[in-house]
């Protein structure tokens, strides 16, 4: 497992990377370049200069998260080949500096999706949280305002340009059904793997979050049968997942762990995050530890390593604690308890796999 960690660039992430450099085992960033508007090629220019930075600190920049697909694409709109050209001139030029996984995500207008960003938990921390009720009766339009007076920074998924044609994104989805999403993926992959195979690049899809139809919206990376179905759409090893347990867990009929077990070998990038769901539907992120959600991070961490995984992982959204000034779900200190956390079970299982007795012997040193 090769533990990497998502940094949002300068002067657009509270976290300097020397301080990333102080949480054990971390190899890489996670890295976009938010500013460039989606659908539009990235310069090599600028993706050398993150190169360069990473590399003050001895980071690669293997796993680029996210290159978003353009509105067009999904809608299946006859504009999608203009920028599919762009996305493979995109790819290419990553592969030039040695860019192993291209994360992104194929949801209709949001990526993830929640009601609010700073909910307090019962040890006043606070965390982002789903409210089921609230999502069916609100405006997507009134939600996005209020998310967006909350946070300054620019959030992946909620980009301005994107969601400024809201409405009319609305309008253009109203006409397509799952099974169209389905086949505006197909002809999105078919185009764009070959070019990832050509370029040594394995794309990882993210699944959606949460997932199922929010605001009436299609989404269908949601379960094991449909990431099964996705899989078989290209069957190639370039055509993978990013694994997110917090996305998948908050429908508590996912079992992460098995889909760890089934997917194995096309897993390239694991997001590792817990939730806890409730009854009615909402959910909330919680710390890392399996008792403090639903999730069984425990179990997940078991099934990765009973695979083998050499992927690449993050410990996906963490809460915001000790009075951080952080980036909705995207804090310090609790993604370094995470990953703390994460490296614990897995140094354990290393250990009993490699026998008792010399789990004994180091003991006595
Ligand atoms: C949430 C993230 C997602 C993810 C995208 C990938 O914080 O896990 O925004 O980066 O869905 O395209």
């Amino acid at each position: 497992m090769k533990m990497v960690f998502r940094w949002f660039g300068e002067g657009n992430d509270f976290i300097p990377l020397e301080h990333v450099k102080q949480i054990p085992g971390v190899e890489g960033i996670v890295w976009a370049l938010h500013d460039i508007p989606v659908g539009e090629e990235w310069p090599l220019e600028r993706i050398k200069e993150v190169k360069l930075q990473a590399e003050l600190h001895d980071f690669n920049i293997d796993v680029v998260e996210s290159v978003n697909i353009h509105e067009d694409i999904k809608l299946g709109l006859p504009t999608r080949d203009f920028y599919i050209e762009n996305y493979k001139k995109t790819i290419e030029r990553l592969a030039q500096v040695g860019v192993k996984v291209i994360c992104y995500n194929f949801m209709p207008v949001f990526d993830w999706t929640r009601t609010e960003l700073f909910k307090e938990l019962e040890d006043g921390s606070t965390a982002l949280f789903f409210e089921k009720a609230k999502i069916t009766n609100i405006d997507p339009i009134e939600l996005v305002k209020e998310i967006a007076e909350n946070v300054s920074l620019t959030m992946p998924g909620w980009e301005p340009e994107r969601l400024k044609y809201l409405t009319k994104l609305f309008d253009l989805y109203k006409e397509v059904t799952e099974e169209d999403l389905w086949k505006n993926l197909h002809y999105f992959l078919e185009q764009i793997i070959p070019v990832a195979e050509e370029n040594n690049i394995k794309m990882a899809i993210h699944p959606d979050d949460p997932p199922f139809s929010v605001f009436g919206l299609p989404r269908i990376i949601i379960n094991e049968d449909n990431i099964q179905r996705f899989l078989k759409l290209v069957d190639r090893p370039a055509n993978g997942l990013t694994l997110c347990s917090g996305s998948l867990g908050a429908n508590p009929n996912n079992n992460v762990a098995e889909m760890v077990r089934k997917f194995a070998d096309r897993i390239h990038f694991a997001h590792i995050r817990n939730v806890r769901t409730y009854e009615n539907g909402d959910f909330i992120e919680t710390s890392h530890r399996s008792s403090d959600g639903t999730v069984d991070i425990l179990s997940i961490m078991k099934a990765y390593h009973d695979i083998g995984f050499t992927g690449y992982a993050r410990p996906d959204h963490g809460r915001h604690i000790w009075d951080e000034k952080c980036r909705p779900g995207y804090g310090l200190y609790d993604r370094g308890l995470g990953i703390m956390y994460l490296w614990g079970i897995w140094d354990s299982l290393e250990r009993l796999k490699q026998g008792e007795k010399q789990c004994y012997q180091s003991m006595e040193i």
